[in-house]
């Protein structure tokens, strides 16, 4: 049993708490830091805390601030940020931007947490955000009640070295077979977050609904956004609530990565504006579920013009680096028309300042080595790519794709990849899956397809708890994950969903808190 000193504010009097000792090593955290070493002793945080951050920083300082509410939101215990002339601190919270850390990666950071105080070094304010989530992670929901008028919430003492075992952790929320409202786009944001995934990406247009407004070409909206699968109304994004959208998500160190899917999966666009059709039928909006029966067409300067529109527009909004052309499943586009487009549509992306990534298909065409390939069905295309010198995103279908399956008695989903539990999502090798080398790896993504989900509970029972465990396959080393260690901590996340409201999915493999 440890002691702590816990100075009384008024009488200034010592008050004695005792602690059990504790563990950092053996915490629930999700994903799994690079290094943890306990000293089985315990920082108190409680009302005498105050948080302070690098002066002249104001990014540390809203990271400062983030913590801070979210402590208020977990334990309703409120905290001083940089706060000046208070005279009853007693433990500080640092934030720091410092250049002598271990490892020098972007989203690196070392978090000290001592008796008195808690100390987190980064060198990026990105790093310092991934960083306080392992700290929020770590704050017990308990308090020691020992003095029920002094409540006391002890943290584990240790130190933690962390950084990311690939530079893009992603999810992909597909918008167009369903659309989904600029509040719940938040609130999975705000989840992934704390897994410290970094990169959203947005289908956002498809077949069955075009979902963000350009300017140039308003019906792409009024009649492409129009409609959704099964019939409902569809819906879409101002420009300025996508603009909301990549605000909120940059608040949380989230890139978001627009997607417009072509020459295929574009029957939305071609109805609203008939003169981009290329499959030479007359098109009428479409609610089912089938792919693979629409595309531009690729031979005319007027389909290159709206492209360019699209594509400015939408560049002028994104502060992120990556522009998605999609790419997929265009079984109605000539194979050498498909190559001519691909070709022609890297050139305008990279005119509007952005990496062009595409759906694995696009390696057929003559890319540039900056542009990305998305695995999702064939090693061979991904080995196409690293030919090209291409990096590549893994989403494997019959591993990745969050828009599978459980398992037959699932209420929502497909199968036609795999049927995927939650330790199947979890127990494959992003490494070397298909035998693509690490080095030729940028990351990895888990799509979750809108064909059979309309709204947030839908939405939250296929993607939780995948995405977790997605979260340490993309962030924690091939020796930090083991199945047996991550479903205990999987299932300690219990109490943090419920307090997100988060509708996951039971799964019977995982013992629930
Ligand atoms: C394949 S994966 C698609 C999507 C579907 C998904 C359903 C890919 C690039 N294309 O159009 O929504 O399967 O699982």
């Amino acid at each position: 049993v440890l002691t702590i000193i816990v100075l009384g504010c008024k009488k200034q009097q010592k008050i004695r708490i005792k602690f059990p000792p504790t563990d950092l090593s053996k915490e629930n955290l999700i994903p799994k830091p690079l290094k943890i070493i306990a000293t089985n002793n315990a920082f108190g945080l409680d009302k005498h805390t105050a948080i302070y951050t690098t002066k002249g920083a104001a990014d540390f300082e809203n990271i400062g601030v983030f913590l801070a509410k979210k402590i208020k939101t977990k334990i309703n215990l409120e905290i001083p940020v940089n706060s000046e002339g208070v005279n009853t601190i007693e433990r500080v919270i640092y934030i720091n931007k410092s250049d002598s850390l271990e490892l020098d990666a972007p989203e690196a950071y070392q978090l000290y947490i001592n008796k008195d105080s808690i100390i987190l070094n980064s060198n990026t304010a990105e790093g310092a955000f991934r960083g306080i989530q392992t700290l929020r992670q770590i704050i017990p929901e308990v308090s020691n009640d020992t003095l029920a008028e002094h409540r006391i919430w002890p943290v584990a003492s240790g130190k933690i070295i962390d950084a990311p075992n690939f530079e893009y952790r992603a999810s992909m929320l597909d918008v167009a077979r369903h659309f989904f409202k600029v509040k719940d786009v938040k609130k999975y944001i705000d989840i992934l977050a704390y897994y410290k995934i970094n990169t959203l990406h947005l289908h956002l247009s498809d077949d069955q609904g075009w979902r963000i407004e350009i300017k140039a070409w308003p019906k792409l909206t009024t009649i492409g956004g129009s409609t959704e699968v099964g019939g409902e109304s569809g819906g879409f994004y101002t420009q300025e609530d996508y603009k909301e959208i990549v605000a909120y998500a940059a608040e949380r160190y989230i890139t978001i990565i627009p997607e417009i899917d072509m020459p295929g999966h574009t029957n939305a666009a071609s109805v609203s504006y008939p003169i981009l059709n290329g499959n030479g039928k007359v098109l009428k909006l479409y609610e089912g579920m089938r792919v693979g029966f629409s595309t531009f067409n690729t031979r005319k300067d007027t389909v290159y013009s709206f492209i360019n529109d699209v594509v400015k527009e939408i560049s002028a909004i994104t502060p992120g680096p990556y522009f998605h052309i999609g790419g997929d499943e265009s079984h109605v586009t000539k194979k050498k028309d498909y190559i001519y487009f691909i070709n022609r549509v890297e050139k305008i992306v990279q005119k509007h300042g952005k990496r062009m990534i595409g759906w694995e298909e696009i390696v057929n065409a003559n890319l540039d080595s900056t542009s990305i390939s998305q695995y999702w069905k064939h090693s061979k295309n991904a080995k196409k790519a690293i030919k090209k010198g291409m990096k590549v995103i893994m989403s494997p279908a019959e591993k990745a794709y969050l828009d599978m399956e459980y398992d037959t008695l699932s209420k929502h989903g497909l199968h036609w990849a795999a049927y995927i539990p939650v330790d199947t999502a979890y127990t494959w090798t992003p490494e070397s899956f298909g035998d693509i080398p690490k080095e030729n790896i940028l990351g990895i993504e888990a799509p979750l397809w809108s064909e059979t989900i309309s709204n947030i509970d839908e939405l939250e029972y296929l993607a939780f708890p995948r995405i977790i465990g997605y979260s340490e396959l993309g962030w924690s080393t091939k020796e930090n994950r083991d199945w047996k260690d991550y479903k205990v901590r999987l299932g300690n996340q219990a109490p943090f969903l419920d307090q997100m409201d988060v509708k996951y999915y039971p799964s019977k493999l995982i013992d629930w808190k």
